[in-house]
C-alpha cells in the first residue's frame, strides 16, 4: 500500500506548497526531558515555522511529525511513521532523535523504557515486535527508520553521546544514536549520524544544520563541514572560552568567587577553556542569554564526556590551578599596565595642557601626577614613532578662550544641591 505524498498531518497550521516539494521529518523521543523540543520551537535562524511553511527559497517544505506538535494523535499520527518504516512513504524523510536510546532491545521481552505507538502501528514487513495493543519501543522505530532516512540528526547531548540518562549508575543502559546504530551506519545519502549536542542544545544550531543539509540535498550547496564526531565545524570548532564575554578577565588574572560574579568563572568550576560550544557567541535563544552571560559556569554539557567527566560540578577543573596561577601572575602585570594606558587615554589633550579636569564628578584623575606624566611621555614616544606625533600637535593648539564660560560670566555655582557627597569610584580604583 502506498500513500500519496502530503497525505499526512504534520505540523499544525502547515498548508501544502504549490510545487509539492516535501521532505518529511520524523521526530523520535526516548530518554529525554523534552528540552530539545522546547529549544527547537524557540529557534529563529531559521524558525521551525519557516521550514514547515516552506518559506525559505530553494528549500523544500518540511512536514514535521512530532509526538507533541502534530495535529494527529494515535493511529492517525503513527500512519506516516509506519509508511516510512515500510518503505511506502514515497517521499524523502529525515529522522530526528531526541533523547538517548535505552538498551531495551536486550530485555528479551515486551519490557521497554521508552515507547511510541502500538503493535498495530508497526509494519509487519519489519517482523513482529509487539502485540497489536502493546507499546512499540522507540528503539524499534529507530532501527527501522534510520536506514531509509536521508540523514539522521541526533538532537541534544542525550541523543548524541548518551548524556544524563547514560551517566554512571543508570539502569537503562542508555546510549547515543551513534552508539546504537554503530560505526558502519550510513544514511540513504551516505551520511553518518549528524550530531547537535547541548543539554539542551542551542535551538538555532539544530534548525541551521537542518537547513544546511536540506540545501545540500537540493544541490544548492556542498556538504556542510562536520568534524570527526559529526558536529558542525562552524558551530563547535571553537571553545566556549575563546568567545566568552568574561575571557578578558581571565587574561588579566581576575576571577569570580561565586556564581553571578562578573569576572572569569574558571575558579568556581567553569570548563569553558576546554569545551566546544558556541553559546557564548550565539546566546541561548534569539541571541540572548546563555550560561556565562547569566553568570553560570560552563559544565561541559555539549561534550561527549558530559556529565561524568565534568563532575563534581562547580569544583574548579584540575587544570585551572596551573593556568589560573599563571594568569594571575602575567595577567596581573598586564592589567596594571593597561590601567596606566587607560588612565592616559581617559583625558582630553586639552585637560593635559590645562593641567585640570573640569568635572564635579568625584575625584577625577590627577593630570599633574609626575609618574603619570613620565609614563605618558614614553608611551607617546613609542606610540607615535614613525608617524605624526599628535601629542605634540595638540600641545601647540591654543587653549579655547571660552573655556569655563560660566565662571567667566560670573554665574554663581555655589547654590547646587549636594547630591555628590557619596564616594564615587574612579577608574583608577576599578
Ligand atoms: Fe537531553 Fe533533550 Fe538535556 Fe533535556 O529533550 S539534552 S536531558 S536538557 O533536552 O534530551
Amino acid at each position: 500500500m502506498s500513500y500519496e505524498v502530503g497525505a499526512f498531518g504534520g505540523f499544525v497550521g502547515a498548508t501544502r506548497r504549490d510545487d509539492g516539494k516535501l521532505v518529511h521529518v520524523f521526530w523520535l523521543s526516548a530518554m529525554a526531558c523534552d528540552g530539545c523540543s522546547v529549544v527547537a520551537l524557540g529557534a529563529n535562524q531559521p524558525r521551525i515555522e519557516e521550514l514547515t511553511l516552506g518559506e525559505i527559497p530553494g528549500l523544500p517544505q518540511i512536514v514535521l511529525h512530532h509526538p507533541m506538535l502534530s495535529e494527529d494523535a494515535g493511529a492517525g499520527f503513527m500512519q506516516a511513521y509506519r509508511a516510512a518504516a515500510d518503505g511506502t512513504l514515497n517521499a524523502p524523510y529525515i529522522l530526528i532523535m531526541e533523547g538517548s536510546i535505552p538498551d531495551d532491545q536486550s530485555l528479551g521481552g515486551p519490557g521497554y523504557y521508552a515507547a511510541m505507538g502500538t503493535g498495530s502501528d508497526w509494519p509487519q514487513s519489519k517482523g513482529n515486535v509487539a502485540a497489536p495493543d502493546q507499546p512499540v519501543k522507540v528503539s524499534d522505530w529507530v532501527w527501522a527508520l534510520a536506514p531509509g532516512a536521508e540523514v539522521c540528526i541526533a538532537m541534544g547531548t542525550c541523543a548524541t553521546w548518551g548524556g544524563i540518562p547514560a551517566a554512571a549508575g543508570n539502569i537503562t543502559g542508555s546510549m547515543g544514536l551513534t552508539d546504537y546504530l554503530g560505526a558502519d551506519y550510513r544514511s540513504k545519502r551516505g551520511l553518518p549520524v549528524v550530531n547537535v549536542p547541548g543539554c539542551p542544545p542551542v535551538g538555532d544550531n539544530f534548525t541551521e544544520v537542518l537547513k544546511e543539509l536540506l540545501f545540500y540535498f537540493e544541490g544548492g550547496r556542498g556538504l556542510p563541514a562536520f568534524d570527526e564526531l559529526g558536529r558542525a565545524v562552524w558551530q563547535f570548532g571553537e571553545t566556549v572560552h575563546r568567545h566568552c564575554m568574561k575571557a578578558g578577565y581571565y587574561e588579566e588574572g581576575v576571577f569570580a568567587h561565586e556564581p553571578g560574579d562578573n569576572q572569569c568563572l574558571v575558579e568556581i568550576g567553569c570548563w569553558g577553556p576546554v569545551v566546544q560550544c558556541n553559546i557564548t557567541e550565539r546566546g541561548a535563544q534569539d541571541h540572548t542569554g546563555g550560561c556565562m552571560i547569566a553568570g553560570g559556569a560552563c559544565i561541559g554539557c555539549t561534550m561527549p564526556g558530559f556529565p561524568d567527566k565534568f563532575s563534581p560540578f562547580y569544583k574548579a577543573p584540575p587544570g585551572s590551578a596551573i593556568s589560573g596561577t599563571t594568569s594571575r601572575i602575567t595577567g596581573g602585570a598586564i592589567r596594571r599596565l593597561r590601567r596606566a594606558s587607560m588612565a592616559n587615554a581617559n583625558t582630553e589633550p586639552l585637560w593635559d595642557k590645562a593641567h585640570e579636569i573640569p568635572t564635579a564628578w568625584g575625584r577625577a584623575a590627577d593630570v599633574t601626577n609626575p609618574v603619570r606624566k613620565v609614563n605618558a611621555f614614553f608611551y607617546k614616544k613609542l606610540q607615535y614613532s614613525g608617524s605624526v606625533n599628535h601629542a605634540k600637535r595638540a600641545k601647540q593648539q591654543p587653549l579655547p578662550l571660552s573655556r569655563d564660560i560660566l565662571r567667566q560670566k560670573g554665574i554663581d555655582l555655589e547654590a547646587s544641591v549636594p547630591v555628590l557627597q557619596e564616594h564615587l569610584i574612579t577608574r583608577e580604583e576599578l
